[in-house]
């Protein structure tokens, strides 16, 4: 391709819009355009990486048996309604009117729909099990886009959807594309966990994994075991504490419980300075709402309350931290002097709570805490378990030996079992071997196919510019001619692009006419792992080979070189 008539322009700075370096980067390198808030365009460059990354989808996804098809993004909201979906979500879901004035939603996801298509196909378990995968625009109004594609309001999305006959099935199927999809992401380059997570709100019955792509920007933690392959969702992420039974766990203190004045220690920091105690000795204790029933909870001070958990074991459908005036009527105290010292209310107590001796917690009055506290004597241990966030360097709750380690990560797949969720509500059915009628039992996969190219530049980049993987780049190798003029360069840059171009080499060749450091400027920007420059050398048919990744340069053949591709490209 002749780089003077491929639509591109890069620029020499980043929008101040764009706060993370793929962004960055995806704009000033021409790959991608803003037409809104979180809606892009794909240029030329951005839509063959695109191209790319589906092709690779598509291969594992067929290699895997599951069967192609392609949804309509518009969803007729009687679905919606059919699953009790269309209360739930609000203006996260876009929503249009026809010219009837019937309602539709903008598919955001597709289980309602592709359910109301299976449930009018299949009716026989000889027709199950099967797997329907489609890769289809996502609309999702994010009230913050943020990031270009990696949280946009229109997206790419590969979703997959399983169906059988019983839970074993399912487990086989899920098995399936959890395989498939630890092969597409190590074929697109990305350093990514596999990680046990949170049903959340698709409220699947079997569990669910996460698949992570490792990146400080990104909006999740994880914590992943040093030594065994345990990892998690820091919302499921299990704290190894074994829950002590008996309370002679410990030499408590046994002074008595002492209420003293702690004026303006409403937080943990104020506290430890006031009274130059560790947040170890803390009992911090706060107020939630857990479907309109007040409850505390309490961890070390050093510990952060996991909403998750304390929502599971409540077995709440909303939980939520109290607000000001909550505190003051359901327990009479002040946010910031919360203890759990004489509430009427239940009270979670965190396992590492135990390992408080000599306690510090609030005493439910305004500037007053106890100090003294014998967790044992003082408290009511009825609901103790696992509240907490795990922290760095605690023990991992599989091989005991290893501790736990906590990265960032972009969230580029997730695969859930969904049981029959959804099969029941919109009557899904299957008459079995004694011709009885059975709901489907399902699975839904998702993968951000444009989420990908972000979180792969987040990955493969330096400050130059993008560094694809060769799975991924756009084309494969990138010639530069110094002086167009010189019939020599232009000659042979021409033989190259037709030798390579004969074998299956995809050639951008940058024949502007334009000065040598914009070329090379450029050409880091974009990315591409292979640079072959053609200059004064070219005269004896020599060229300078430059591998992006390496930064490096060496003066070789024009034979040499085309070898060097066929040694690193044709094998890929
Ligand atoms: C909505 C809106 C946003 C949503 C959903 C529904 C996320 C929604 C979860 C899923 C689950 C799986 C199939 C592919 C893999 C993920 N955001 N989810 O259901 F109406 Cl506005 O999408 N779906």
């Amino acid at each position: 391709m002749k780089q003077s008539k491929l639509l591109l322009s890069t620029l020499r700075e980043s929008p101040s819009d764009a706060e993370v370096i793929s962004h960055q980067l995806m704009l000033r390198a021409g790959y991608i355009r803003q037409l809104a808030a979180g809606v892009y365009a794909y240029l030329p460059l951005g839509i063959k990486v695109l191209q790319r990354i589906q092709n690779i989808i598509r291969e594992e996804m067929d290699q895997s048996d599951a069967q192609e098809l392609l949804m309509p993004a518009i969803q007729p909201i009687e679905l919606w309604k059919e699953s009790g979906r269309n209360e739930v979500y609000g203006p996260e879901l876009m929503r249009i009117s026809d010219r009837h004035n019937r309602e539709f939603a903008l598919g955001p996801t597709h289980e309602e729909v592709i359910t109301s298509l299976v449930r009018n196909e299949i009716n026989s378990y000889r027709r199950l099990p099967v797997t329907l995968y489609q890769i289809q625009t996502k609309f999702r109004d994010e009230r913050r886009p943020r990031f270009g594609l990696l949280r946009s309001r229109e997206f790419l999305m590969k979703d997959a959807y399983s169906f059988d006959t019983d839970w074993e099935g399912l487990d086989h199927s899920y098995r399936i594309m959890y395989d498939a999809y630890h092969r597409i992401f190590t074929r697109v380059g990305l350093n990514y966990r596999a990680v046990e997570a949170d049903a959340g709100a698709i409220g699947g019955e079997g569990g669910t994994h996460e698949f992570m792509a490792l990146a400080d920007i990104g909006e999740d933690t994880i914590a992943a075991c040093r030594c065994c392959e345990y990892a998690a969702n820091l919302e499921k992420a299990e704290a190894n504490q074994q829950v002590p039974t008996s309370t002679d766990y410990n030499p408590q203190v046994l002074a008595d419980l002492e209420q003293i004045h702690t004026p303006h220690t409403r937080t943990i920091e104020e506290l430890v300075q006031f009274l130059l105690v560790d947040s170890r000795q803390i009992l911090k204790t706060l107020l939630y709402i857990a479907d309109n029933a007040p409850i505390a909870v309490v961890v070390r001070g050093d510990h952060d309350v996991n909403e998750i958990k304390v929502k599971q074991y409540m077995n709440a459908e909303t939980i939520m931290l109290a607000e000001l005036e909550q505190v003051e009527q359901s327990i009479k105290s002040e946010v910031g002097y919360i203890g759990p010292i004489g509430l009427m209310i239940p009270i979670l107590v965190d396992a590492s709570v135990l390992t408080i001796t000599d306690g510090i917690a609030g005493a439910n009055v305004a500037n007053y805490h106890y100090r003294h506290v014998n967790v044992a004597r003082d408290l009511n241990l009825t609901h103790m378990g696992d509240f907490r966030n795990v922290v760095e360097g605690d023990p991992c709750p599989r091989c005991e030996q290893g501790t736990l380690q906590l990265h960032r990560g972009i969230e580029i797949g997730h695969v859930f079992k969904l049981g029959t969720k959804y099969s029941e509500k919109l009557s899904a059915t299957f008459l079995d071997q004694s011709g009885r009628e059975q709901a489907m039992i399902m699975g839904c996969y998702g993968i951000g196919v444009s989420r990908i190219l972000s979180a792969v530049v987040e990955q493969h980049h330096d400050d130059q510019g993008i560094i694809w993987p060769m799975a991924l780049t756009p084309y494969h190798v990138h010639i530069i001619v110094i002086s167009i003029k010189d019939d020599v360069q232009m000659e042979l840059a021409k033989h190259m692009t037709a030798q390579l171009e004969k074998n299956g080499v995809e050639v951008l060749i940058d024949e502007r006419d334009e000065r040598p450091g914009v070329k090379f400027k450029d050409s880091d920007l974009l990315g591409i792992p292979y640079r072959m420059v053609i200059g004064k050398d070219a005269i004896n048919r020599n060229v300078e080979w430059v591998e992006r990744i390496h930064n490096s340069k060496e003066l070789i053949t024009a034979d040499a070189a085309i070898q060097r591709v066929r040694e690193n490209i044709m094998q890929q």
